[in-house]
């Protein structure tokens, strides 16, 4: 069924159909339910479908770690492939119309095509990455001992003109930020200057930043370990804000849930940017050890909606030049990229809307006058109540699937692109 053009509206609409009268029962249900609490169920329905996440482009393909990667039937070949893969997600969940593009892993040859493309989908460039990182075809010289904070000027000129082809190539995607991870950093005590890499990776910045085109601003992403094992340029919070305050008013720091040390409190730290004006945005994922890289809500809910808690919190209070941009930044290596960029994206609007049912007031006096267990009890309230009707009516209403991993299965499109789409030696995608 449907193999000819799998994933059509047409086919979720169908899909739809059959499960409209259990949503709706469902709906109602919890309607009442919310109402009680005096709560007005259609303006969560309304804010779930607000919500926007990107989607990165390196995350349609197979990932893999430092040992293996496991290849998948029908992945993406090039850019035009990965895109049609995120259309995929896009059509399914209607929240992910950005696309965070890597390069050079999906440098276009030609970006005005790349762009009409994405147009096509209704999908747009969101952030653009560099990666110096790894050492590039064509590029005389090598990162492995860093890049934006190397001690030899001239694989810091490398780095810096890098990025700024990243602008340009930004530029003409429409995109409208650029987001710097770099790998440098330490393997050894005494290895590096600790301080002086400091000094080089802020200095190389500012080349970039007085680069970034009009509108843009720049995502600066901390990361404790790895693949530097002892010392980290950007290792931590801290220092991105110190460093984005150097900069100047459009740079910002950027949380990847997965670059902290395990127990840390995120959203403490989520709370502080925001505090201090400097929350850009986050790479959502999940983790049990380090910068796993695992579906987002796969491990700690909890923890995702405590952030969302404090997303929410801002948004509501009106916090002045608080926009934070959302990606995705997970490897899939065992799931369907597509499922897991689905689910994912599922799981970061039922934090959102969740965090939209604290009550605040009961908690603000909860916090006045110093009684934890019914602050707690306030939080638990909306964490423990079951959203999925809300979002689900939001997908359906924005033409997206009620149930999107039972849709894209039965839509058959992986097999189609299985056939479509032969294997290549090794496809451009994934974190090895
Ligand atoms: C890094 C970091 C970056 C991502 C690379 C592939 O750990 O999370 O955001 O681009 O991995
Ligand atoms: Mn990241
Ligand atoms: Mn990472």
């Amino acid at each position: 069924m449907h193999s000819s053009a799998p994933l059509t509206d047409a086919h979720i609409q169908e899909a739809n159909a059959s499960r409209a009268a259990t949503l709706k029962e469902d709906y109602e249900h919890l309607t009442l339910q919310l109402a009680r609490r005096g709560v007005a169920i259609e303006r969560l329905v309304d804010q779930a479908m607000a919500f926007r996440v990107a989607v990165p482009s390196w995350g349609v393909g197979a990932g893999g770690t430092r040992f293996a990667r496991f290849g998948i039937a029908g992945e993406p070949r090039n850019v035009f492939e990965k895109l049609d893969d995120c259309e995929a997600v896009f059509k399914l969940t209607r929240v992910t119309p950005g696309i965070s593009l890597h390069i050079p892993w999906d440098k276009p040859d030609n970006a005005r095509e790349l762009r009409e493309f994405a147009r096509a989908r209704g999908l747009f460039f969101d952030s653009m990455n560099s990666n110096t990182f790894q050492d590039q075809p064509g590029k005389p010289l090598s990162y492995k001992f860093g890049s934006l904070s190397h001690t030899d000027s001239a694989v810091r000129r490398q780095a810096v003109e890098h990025n700024l082809e990243c602008l340009v190539i930004g530029a003409a995607l429409g995109a409208r930020s650029h987001t710097v991870w770099i790998g440098d950093g330490g393997n050894f005590p005494g290895q590096v200057h600790l301080r002086s890499a400091l000094s080089r990776y802020l200095n190389s910045l500012r080349e970039i930043y007085a680069a970034l085109p009009d509108g843009w601003r720049l995502f600066i992403e901390h990361k404790l370990y790895e693949p530097a094992f002892y010392s980290t340029v950007l290792n931590d919070w801290g220092t991105s804000y110190y460093c984005a305050t150097e900069l100047g008013e459009r740079a910002y720091s950027l949380v990847d849930l997965g670059h902290h040390a395990p127990n840390v409190n995120v959203e403490l730290i989520v709370a502080r940017l925001i505090q201090f004006g400097k929350l850009g945005g986050f790479h959502f994922n999940d983790s049990q050890y380090g910068d796993d890289d695992l579906d987002a809500g796969a491990i700690k809910p909890f923890q995702l909606f405590l952030i969302f808690n404090e997303l929410v919190d801002a948004e509501l209070s009106r916090v002045p030049g608080f926009a934070p941009a959302y990606m995705l930044d997970q490897s899939h290596n065992v799931t369907d990229p597509i499922e897991s960029l689905v689910t994912s994206s599922v799981e970061l609007v039922r934090a959102y809307v969740q965090a939209h049912l604290v009550d605040r007031e009961a908690l603000a006096g909860f916090q006045e006058a110093n009684d934890p267990l019914m602050a707690l009890q306030t939080l638990k309230q909306a964490f423990t109540t079951d959203v999925t009707p809300i979002l689900a009516t939001a997908r359906a209403r924005a033409g997206g699937a009620i149930d999107p991993v039972a849709v894209y299965r039965s839509s058959g499109y992986r097999r189609q692109k299985a056939a479509e789409r032969p294997p290549v030696a090794r496809a451009g995608a994934g974190i090895v």
